[in-house]
């Protein structure tokens, strides 16, 4: 079986020191309570923290904890000291990337040293996985603790299969650019071969970051990077459905089921379960109980809120204050409504064992879950699939990204107490089989997508996404091919060079005079013509003006406007062709460019092109398609044709391509060689038109018509260089 390594901040065990020995308890948290049982099922080796600095104990003792971990319970320790938790861990983890994610940047600190720890600690990670790692290990890295990790796993094992999970928000551009370090967040991440995330917003915001930031391009979730594909993906998290909604079946589950409601006074109880954390808005859901009650005075004495809340990050001060605000809040409403019989909030700040748990789950008559944000909340699904065919009413927060998947249950805006007081009227009147029908289509799909399936989806994915990259490499000209086409090449009598120019022979520049041919490429092209054997055309959309003002004097074919104009001793027209058209189109493309700051038109002789490589990449995007749609209404009896190139949208008279103009040069006489090469979807047309013995190669990753893939511009300098001195030798 393949192996598995799964990387997280922490392992599912936590390791402590006691006076009389080492201790070794389950972790609490939702990433360990979701992933145990797929972990167990795998042949898997969990990595993390152990919960314990390496200041605290020996080497011997380090040494027996690793030991001990790795035989009971397959966990491989990463040794982390007090300093690297206070700066990583409740630095840069909780105090930066946890307050921002969730959209509450006044609580972001932006410290260096934070920084400078979680890189180094982020490489610690990366050593230990390393080492472990084997060759065809599949390693998948959890959450915001460890976003630079895929990148330098990359690059310690440039062949490993990472995975990443990501399990908070991935908050908006607008929140995320406010990172001083955003790009070298983003470059770790890219550093995976998945990218995973709860919703589909959240992938969203992820891909409109790197698209704003790095530049890169994507399609339908795929990014193309230089040298790899990267899948963006949704994978909903699920829990282990089975070991709720059985729970109340274990005879443990039903004695403190019996116990609670023995203390529990004859009423309606509402529960609330989560981590300690601002985010999961506690005081906010106490202000609606004080409300509910203000307004519903006949509940007094028949309700009673049992709010459960796990302390967390306590060395972190927002989670102090926090702490101190519940307190007080609790002990206004218990202090204002309490009576000797009956108190109004059971608050319990600690940790319950799984038993009680589920058995408060089971007696809850409305669970409240209502967080300001939250990545997904587990929590909401378990209260569900606990029930069984029983009553209870989920009132849930439509920031959870669960409330994309339990759209039956009351969602609510947290931060309208109205919305949510309302809610719970609604709730505690529910009629019992509306209840326990709304319940059932929930746990019919918590039940199917449960953690299991979660976990293989994305393992599915990784291993499509590795075949792809596989047949993409396998696209790239290779060494043995680049032999054969240079053998090719030396032997042919007559060779024909079809080459695009921009993206291809010069890097992609939004401006015509960054644009302009280097001394380099001018010397390659002249030493190309200069063999009486070769014929070298270079086929662009540029106007005929610019193209003969930069390559006019060298020994080449040209074509400009994609095909309108084509020069082989003058410049002539390809078919006579009208422009009258243009007086109807200018109107709109002017229209667009008003619309989009950043935007240009350009016009060339037979054609009309509006770009938008300088404009925001957003808006370009949306006006683009905006406008292609207004042009094909348009243009339907104009013959004319929309060519969309690279941040550009070209309207032209139909019939024109590359391909037509390439083949003028190709049937003009016997080539033994062809090469040519092209980056963007003009320069499919010309591969279209080649005969099968041509060689053909596409700049970039992507799929195409040509035979191959090459990385980037500068591999095809260095191939038309090699072809130049090889037809030397
Ligand atoms: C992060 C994201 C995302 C809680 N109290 C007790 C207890 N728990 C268990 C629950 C649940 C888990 O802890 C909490 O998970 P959540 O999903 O609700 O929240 P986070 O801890 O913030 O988790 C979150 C999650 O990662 C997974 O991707 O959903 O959005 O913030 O399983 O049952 N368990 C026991 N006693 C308690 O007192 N036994």
């Amino acid at each position: 079986m393949q192996r598995l390594l799964i990387v997280s901040n922490r392992l599912p065990v936590t390791v402590e020191k006691r006076k009389d020995g080492l201790y070794f308890r389950p972790s609490p948290g939702g990433l360990a309570t979701g992933l145990g049982s797929f972990y167990k099922v795998y042949d898997s080796i969990w990595v993390g923290w152990p919960g314990i600095t390496s200041d605290k104990t020996d080497r011997e003792e380090r040494k027996g904890i690793g030991a001990k971990l790795m035989s009971q319970f397959n966990c491989h320790p990463v040794f982390l000291s007090q300093n690297d938790i206070e700066r990583y861990y409740y630095g840069f983890s909780n105090k930066t990337l946890w307050p921002l994610f969730h959209y509450f940047t006044q609580y972001v600190i932006h410290d260096k040293n934070f920084w400078e720890t979680y890189k180094r600690v982020n490489e610690l990670f990366s050593e230990v996985v390393s080492k472990i790692a084997k060759e065809d290990d599949t390693i998948w890295i959890h959450d915001y603790h460890l976003m630079l990790l895929p990148q330098y796993i990359r690059q310690r094992l440039p062949d490993a299969t990472v995975g990443f999970f990501h399990h908070i928000p991935f908050p908006s551009f607008e929140i995320f650019r406010l990172l001083p370090w955003r790009e070298e967040i983003l470059e770790g991440l890219l550093g995976a071969d998945v990218i995973g995330f709860h919703t589909d917003d959240y992938a969203r915001h992820f891909l409109s970051s790197i698209h704003r930031l790095l530049g890169y391009e994507y399609t339908l979730g795929q990014i193309n990077t230089d040298d790899r594909i990267i899948r963006v993906d949704t994978f909903p998290m699920g829990i282990a459905y089975e070991r709720f909604s059985k729970a109340i079946q274990a005879p443990q589950v039903q004695k403190e089921i019996t116990r609670l409601r023995r203390k529990l006074p004859e009423c309606k109880v509402i529960l609330s379960i989560d981590r300690l954390d601002y985010t999961k808005g506690i005081p906010q859901r106490l202000e609606v109980f004080n409300t509910f009650l203000e307004r519903n005075p006949a509940y007094k004495g028949k309700v009673i809120f049992i709010l459960v809340a796990g302390a967390s990050r306590t060395q972190v001060e927002h989670y102090r204050l926090l702490k101190k605000q519940i307190d007080e809040l609790v002990g206004r409403i218990n202090g204002k409504y309490g009576t000797i019989d009956w108190t109004p909030v059971w608050y319990l700040y600690r940790s319950l064992p799984f038993p009680t748990l589920t058995a408060l789950y089971s007696i809850a008559d409305v669970c409240l879950v209502t967080p300001l944000r939250d990545g997904m909340n587990l929590v909401a699904k378990e209260y569900i699939s606990t029930k069984g065919g029983e009553k209870g009413v989920l009132i849930l927060s439509e920031m959870a990204g669960a409330a994309k998947e339990l759209g039956e249950t009351i969602i609510v805006n947290p931060n309208s107490r109205e919305e949510v007081v309302e809610a719970l009227t609604k709730a505690l009147t529910m009629p019992e089989e509306e209840q326990i029908e709304r319940n059932r289509v929930m746990q019919k799909r918590i039940q199917r997508y449960n953690v299991m399936r979660w976990a293989e989806e994305f393992m599915d994915r990784l291993v499509h996404t590795k075949e792809l990259q596989k047949e993409m490499h396998a696209r790239i000209l290779s060494p043995e091919m680049n032999m054969r086409l240079l053998g090719d090449y030396r032997s042919a009598q007559r060779r024909l060079f079809l080459l695009d120019y921009d993206g291809t022979l010069v890097p992609f520049f939004g401006k015509p005079q960054e644009a302009r041919p280097g001394d380099d490429l001018l010397q390659l092209l002249e030493k190309l013509g200069a063999d009486p054997k070769n014929e070298t055309v270079l086929l662009s959309g540029r106007d005929k003006d610019t193209l003969e003002r930069w390559f006019g004097t060298l020994s080449l074919g040209l074509v400009s406007e994609h095909g309108v104009w084509v020069k082989e001793d003058e410049w002539e027209m390809i078919e006579p062709l009208t422009d009258d058209w243009k007086e109807h189109i200018r109107p709109i493309l002017e229209l667009y460019m008003d619309r989009t700051p950043g935007s240009f038109i350009e016009e060339k002789g037979f054609s009309l092109v509006w770009h938008y490589r300088k404009a925001d990449p957003g808006l370009g995007t949306t006006r683009e398609r905006e406008l292609i749609d207004e042009l094909l209404n348009l243009t339907a009896n104009l013959n004319l044709q929309i060519l969309e190139g690279s941040k550009v949208v070209e309207v032209k008279n139909s019939g024109i391509n590359k391909g037509r103009a390439a083949l003028r040069w190709i049937a003009k006489e016997k080539w033994n060689f062809i090469l040519a090469i092209g980056d963007d979807r003009t320069d499919e047309d010309m591969f279209d038109v080649l005969p099968e013995t041509a060689y053909s190669i596409k700049v970039g990753l992507s799929s195409s018509l040509a035979k191959f893939n090459l990385k980037s511009q500068a591999d095809v300098l260095l191939l038309l260089e090699e072809l130049v001195l090889g037809g030397l030798g």
